[in-house]
């Protein structure tokens, strides 16, 4: 293993000592954003030196960890405490996952050698023997062989995955090997906002779901927020859940919150929470439009100039004399001949007709009024449509493109677009939405574009036969409907061949066929352009903060030793680069072009790097301004409130009838509140927890303590049960059951249970499959919404119990 690029004991110690991330604590050496200082001199290993780095799980916030190390190991991390934390100053300051995170780095449990599927295992029993590096490597090379000649390129597969986000590095080192050694099957979407990104794209033209920045509030305005809770799922010191708070106060923003449950951001100063049934935004947003059409609020300038479809007027030719603009269908006379009046939308949403009223008032009279939504609306069966019946409200308002507005999609982030390790071209075009991967496996045979959205091919040749799982937990833990998945993977005669790569022994794992021990990012030369700020460019450059432990190694090292064993070696590290060596050339590639930013050498030595108060995005604003020299790149070049696109999906597509419409309109939606029934009574919702980022750090079990998993119910739902605050409760539907703790608490709506989602899986599945880790996809549904083929995994009945 000669030439393998790798970062042994003498490329550590110069890396960290030479280049010298190091400096004594106490000592004079401040550390921070200003620091050029000369270099520490080397340390005594007993010494405490400071080590910088940063998270780079999917939060989607990106923070500094100022790693204290001694001996080998962190003692403890600090963040970010240069700046004063003000807008125009802003931290990047870890929450708690991250500053507990040694106690996940430095677990005990942390995977330590490559392992094969234990002799006489079947798939998915978790039995694993340890083998050298070597075998576990010649196993994977002539399988990737053996399967891409038998079956060929489409057959392989690289599995979505977001452990390893934040960075230049991620999965493309897989990525790389498969294109250079044929190419591999990719999907498109994500488990994220699968939904929203269509909704977008038809909407608006693009299909990234991000509109305007928080930091572009004005004084006194009003916030309208869907499904959305930054203040839990942007929790960085520059994330926007800071920012938003921050905006509250400083500017007096009134927030209005819209969600099933009364979620962290909804419970603070000037935050009203408006409780509504799970799944069901676009009926309130129609009856919001109902109010504002026919009071005679809709901006008919903007509309007639900006958008298609909101009147016969503006209807596209292929679609005039049907009765089928927004407004039609509004007003009742477009094809369902049903007024969507406050009235009927109290019944699905069950907001208060009144509230309704008053809320359309309140919006129309509030000038600018920040209309958003999250990803929680959209993550529903019915999503595509949730997302653009929220996003014609801002547009019926006129209220878009100047400063305070929002186009109704999520809040926008910025940082800097530095490229990533490069993965090279693709010689397979063939594209299957993200979420049916499992369906690639199961009957690839049945897959087309018109039945499963497979994309640039009618139809899937092979389906998978060769799976990677690099730093991802969604074949199982994370993918909807966990005994399904389990009956797809163990089966060996479909998937033949499974490769999982991780740190810990995950649900997913135990499907591996060869489990593969990484080092993480903090264990390595790391980068990072921290892309998900609010207000803010950064950079943090990654020092690996101790040796490298047992047998753990880096994933491009893994990969370069895959390419030699299949021939591609020197292509694949480009002549023999090392990760250092890549980081360093992506870098000064990147400084060619923002000259401003530090050298490779003081990056490092200083840790991280800011450029505060840019980017003040507001969503559209040239094409408001301007719309023609400007226009959208949507057909029209204008919003599409009606789109000939979905009209012509809708009329083409293998669709349940009334799954797809040309406007934004409610669709219930499947495993929606018209499914429940007497034997699953309730609405089973999901969301993102506090206490980790998916399945990532939820085996820290201080944050765990300081943040349990609970089920939420109202009060009238656990007293019908005779369950109490803290009793073990189990939540069960068709697809399976789960343990877990109630929270009995007025903050979860009556009819809906509120399950945390990212527990961890843990059930004997060759026994009686209950799952009493309390992971919410043990209930979710195997089945893609219709337009983007996405996850719906906040749409679930069932029913509750005392255990
Ligand atoms: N702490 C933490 N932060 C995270 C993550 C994490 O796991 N933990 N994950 C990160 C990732 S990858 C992503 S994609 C984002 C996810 O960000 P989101 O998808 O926005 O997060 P969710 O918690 O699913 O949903 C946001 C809110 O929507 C509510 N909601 C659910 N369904 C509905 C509905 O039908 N209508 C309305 N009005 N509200 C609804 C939920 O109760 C929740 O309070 O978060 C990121 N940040
Ligand atoms: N029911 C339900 N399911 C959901 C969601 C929901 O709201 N409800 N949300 C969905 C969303 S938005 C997303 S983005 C997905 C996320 O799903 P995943 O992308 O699977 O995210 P994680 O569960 O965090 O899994 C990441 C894995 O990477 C590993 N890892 C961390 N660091 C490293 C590293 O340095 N190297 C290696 N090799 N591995 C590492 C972790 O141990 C973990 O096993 O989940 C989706 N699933
Ligand atoms: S989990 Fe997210 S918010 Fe917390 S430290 Fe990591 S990047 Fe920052
Ligand atoms: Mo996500």
């Amino acid at each position: 293993m000669q030439d393998m690029p790798s970062m042994n004991r003498r490329t550590f110690v110069k890396s960290t000592g030479a280049l010298g991330a190091l400096a004594a604590v106490g000592g004079a050496a401040a550390t921070g954003a200003n620091l050029f200082g000369a270099t520490e001199p080397a340390l005594a290993e007993s010494e405490e030196k400071i080590v910088y780095t940063h998270c780079a799980v999917n939060c989607g916030c990106c923070c500094v960890w100022k790693c204290h190390v001694r001996d080998g190991e962190i003692k403890y991390i600090e963040s970010d405490n240069t700046g004063s934390g003000d807008f125009a100053d802003p931290q990047m300051r870890a929450c708690l996952r991250g500053r507990s995170a040694r106690r996940w780095l430095q677990n005990s449990e942390r995977l330590n050698y490559p392992m094969k599927r234990a002799e006489g295992a079947k798939r998915g029993e978790g039995k694993f023997e340890r083998i050298s590096w070597d075998e576990a490597l010649d196993t994977i090379a002539s399988e990737m062989k053996r399967i891409r000649e038998t079956y060929g390129d489409e057959s392989m597969y690289l599995q979505y995955a977001s452990g390893v986000t934040m960075g230049i590095w991620g999965s493309s080192p897989v990525g790389r090997l498969l294109n250079l050694t044929g190419g591999y099957l990719t999907y498109y979407g994500t488990y994220s906002n699968g939904q929203l990104m269509r909704s977008s794209y038809y909407t608006y033209g693009e299909a990234g779901g991000y509109g305007s920045n928080y930091h572009t509030l004005q004084d006194n305005e009003l916030v309208v927020m869907f499904g959305s809770s930054p203040v839990e799922t942007r929790m960085g010191g520059t994330g926007q859940g800071n920012s938003l708070v921050y905006a509250r106060e400083k500017h007096n923003l009134r927030i209005i919150n819209i969600d099933p449950r009364m979620n962290d951001t909804a419970a603070g100063d000037n935050t009203e929470w408006i409780p509504i049934r799970t799944g069901t935004d676009a009926a309130l947003a129609a009856a919001l439009s109902y109010e504002i059409i026919s009071n005679g609020w809709a901006d008919e300038e903007f509309l007639h100039k900006y958008c298609v479809g909101y009147d016969e007027e503006t209807l596209p030719e292929s679609a005039k004399g049907k009765n089928a603009s927004y407004k039609d269908y509004i007003l009742g006379t477009g094809y369902d001949m049903t007024p969507k009046t406050p009235a009927w939308a109290s019944k699905i949403t069950q907001v208060p007709e009144q509230r309704i009223k008053d809320l359309a008032r309140e919006m129309h009279e509030a000038d600018p009024v920040f209309i958003t939504q999250g990803y929680g609306s959209q993550r529903h069966s019915n999503g595509e449509a949730t997302g653009r019946a929220i996003m014609v409200l801002p547009q019926l308002l006129g209220q878009i493109g100047k400063p305070g507005t929002n186009d109704g999609r999520r809040e926008n982030k910025i940082g800097f677009a530095m490229s990533g390790f490069p993965a090279g071209k693709n010689a397979v075009k063939t594209q299957i939405p993200f979420f049916l991967w499992y369906k690639a496996i199961e009957e690839p045979e049945t897959m087309t574009n018109l039945n499963s959205g497979i994309m640039k091919a009618e139809k899937l040749q092979s389906g998978i036969k060769f799976l990677f799982n690099y730093a991802g937990n969604a074949l199982t833990n994370q993918h909807s409907d966990i005994n399904h998945s389990h009956e797809v993977l163990i089966d060996e005669s479909k998937c033949e061949f499974i490769v999982c790569c991780d740190v810990f022994m995950t649900d997913s794992c135990k499907y591996a066929d060869i489990l593969l021990p990484d080092l993480t990012s903090q264990e390595q030369v790391s980068l990072v352009g921290a892309p998900y700020n609010d207000n803010l460019k950064a950079i943090i450059y990654g020092q690996p903060v101790y040796e490298e432990k047992f047998e753990r190694r880096g994933i491009y090292e893994v990969c370069a030793e895959l390419a030699k064993r299949l021939g591609v070696y020197d292509e694949y590290t480009d002549g023999g680069k090392t990760r250092e060596d890549w980081t360093k050339k992506i870098y000064e590639d990147f400084r060619a072009k923002n000259p401003q930013i530090p050298t490779w050498e003081d990056g490092v030595r200083q840790g991280f790097y800011k450029e505060a108060r840019v980017g003040e995005l507001i969503a559209h604003q040239k094409f408001i301004a301007d719309p023609e020299a400007n226009p959208l790149k949507t057909p029209s070049g204008k919003i599409e409130i009606y789109s000939e696109d979905l009209a012509k999906i809708r009329d083409t597509w293998d669709l349940e009838p009334g799954s797809v419409e040309p406007i934004p309109f409610f669709y219930p939606g499947f495993e929606s509140y018209q499914d429940i029934s007497e034997e699953y009574p309730l609405l089973i919702q999901g969301y993102h927890y506090k206490a980790h980022t998916h399945s990532s750090y939820a085996n820290n079990q201080i944050v765990q303590e300081a943040a349990p998993h609970f089920a939420w119910m109202n009060p009238a739902d656990a007293d019908a049960r005779g369950i109490k605050d803290g009793d073990t409760v189990k939540v069960f539907n068709d697809r399976g059951e789960i343990r877990i703790l109630a929270k009995v608490t007025p903050r979860a709506m009556p009819g809906h249970v509120f399950i945390p989602q990212g527990s961890w899986h843990d059930a004997d599945m060759s026994g009686d499959r209950i799952d009493y880790g309390g992971c919410i996809n043990t209930l979710t549904i195997a089945k893609p919404t219709p337009l983007g083929k996405c996850n719906p995994q906040h749409s679930n009945i069932g029913q509750v119990e005392k255990a």
